[in-house]
């Protein structure tokens, strides 16, 4: 008993060290490597937030500037009822990211995931336009006038459109029509008019949804609407978007004059014999045989392969440097990323540039290199 104890203890401390050294050497963090040319952050869960994960809160605090919540800000858990809010976890986001200096993210007004059933609902019939416009305006009115002054920019609508760059047949939509988007950004420029207002969604390299995209920021901005960038979550893999893909992405919106975010980056290392692209969470597989191959941890060979992938796509940042304005990492260690659960549950996936004891990837250096400072 005395010994395992004893072992814990030793365990405890070394990992200890590691996040310390993860995040408070003396070699270049990744907000330093990068500051000249964007934000580089992290999505946090609340145990960052209150330190209960001590050893993630570390690595935040040395090594990003900008801060999203993963879910505390969303419809669900701030508005879980009608008439009903509940700040507590928000609050703690947003007091955590003011209190240390960094961006605050808004992460995220409308959406058609997380949000509750009574928001569609009139009674046993669904709601309509009238009602969903007002609940709508309540909700942000309420949730970004509450932070106002006090968020760097909201993802004001998240993930409108399908692939092939055509409206996604929301209960939003559906209960509306297709100017349920720019309501809301009128909606969140009178709730916080300081606050950046962003359009985030996956795949957004996907010729088609650039497109869509683009066509919606313009129309948008033609009428007087402020949109000040678009985010592409970055939900990706090692063969997806090609480097031209994202290279065309980019520079379509440079020539159309927006901000680009890169609002979720997180790279899948796991086979993916689906096929499967993006992030919608509607979708799951099944597991099938050789598709979790990494339990016991992730091979050299694989390790290096994800550095390579990452320090190509920072690569790619650093071009368009004009226009990337901001790259957030989908979670802090690999030990708490949703690609675990997404698309097949239970998987053991390396996503970020962390690893599951808080120590810094090859991957990590490999960013810190993209940067082009040395290490
Ligand atoms: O990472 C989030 C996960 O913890 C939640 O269970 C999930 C539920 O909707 O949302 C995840 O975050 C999503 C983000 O809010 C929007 N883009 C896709 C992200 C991954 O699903």
């Amino acid at each position: 008993m005395k010994t395992r104890l004893h072992r814990t203890t030793v365990t405890v401390l070394c990992l200890a060290a590691w996040a310390l050294a993860a995040g408070q050497d003396s070699g270049t963090t990744l907000k330093q490597a990068w500051e000249k040319h964007f934000l580089v952050g992290a999505a946090l869960n609340p145990n960052v937030v209150s330190g209960k994960d001590s050893a993630a809160a570390a690595i935040v605090k040395a090594q990003f500037n900008t801060i999203t919540a993963e879910n505390a800000m969303k419809f669900g858990p701030t508005h879980p009822k009608s008439g009903e809010y509940n700040f507590k976890l928000a609050d703690e986001f947003v007091d955590y990211g003011t209190k240390n200096g960094m961006a605050v993210i808004g992460h995220t007004l409308v959406w058609h995931a997380q949000t509750p059933r009574w928001v569609f609902q009139d009674g046993e019939a669904k709601a309509g336009r009238d009602t969903l416009l007002a609940r709508m305006r309540d909700h942000i009115m309420t949730v970004a006038g509450r932070y106002q002054g006090r968020i760097h920019g909201w993802d004001v609508v998240n993930e409108a459109f399908d692939d092939d760059g055509t409206l996604r047949k929301s209960p939003w939509l559906n209960g509306i029509g297709e100017d349920f988007i720019e309501k809301a950004f009128t909606f969140a420029a009178e709730a916080d008019p300081k606050a950046e207002l962003y359009y985030n969604d996956y795949n957004v390299w996907k010729p088609e949804k650039a497109a869509a995209v683009i066509r919606l920021v313009k129309d948008l901005r033609s009428k007087g609407i402020r949109v000040d960038g678009v985010g592409e979550q970055a939900h990706w893999g090692f063969s997806y978007p090609k480097n031209g893909e994202l290279k065309a992405m980019l520079q379509a919106f440079r020539e159309a004059g927006i901000k680009v975010h890169i609002t979720e980056m997180d790279i899948s290392v796991l086979p993916n014999p689906w096929d499967y692209q993006g992030a919608d969470i509607g979708k799951r597989f099944d597991e099938l045989p050789g598709t979790n191959p990494y339990t016991e941890g992730l091979p050299d060979s694989v390790q290096a392969k994800l550095a390579d992938r990452y320090a190509e796509l920072f690569g790619i940042f650093l071009e368009y440097d004009d226009i990337v304005e901001r790259v957030t990492l989908w979670g802090v260690d690999d030990g708490h990323s949703w690609l675990d659960y997404f698309p097949v549950r239970g998987r053991t996936n390396y996503p970020l540039l962390f690893d599951r004891q808080y120590r810094p990837k090859p991957a990590f250096d490999a960013v810190i290199r993209a940067a082009g400072t040395g290490k």
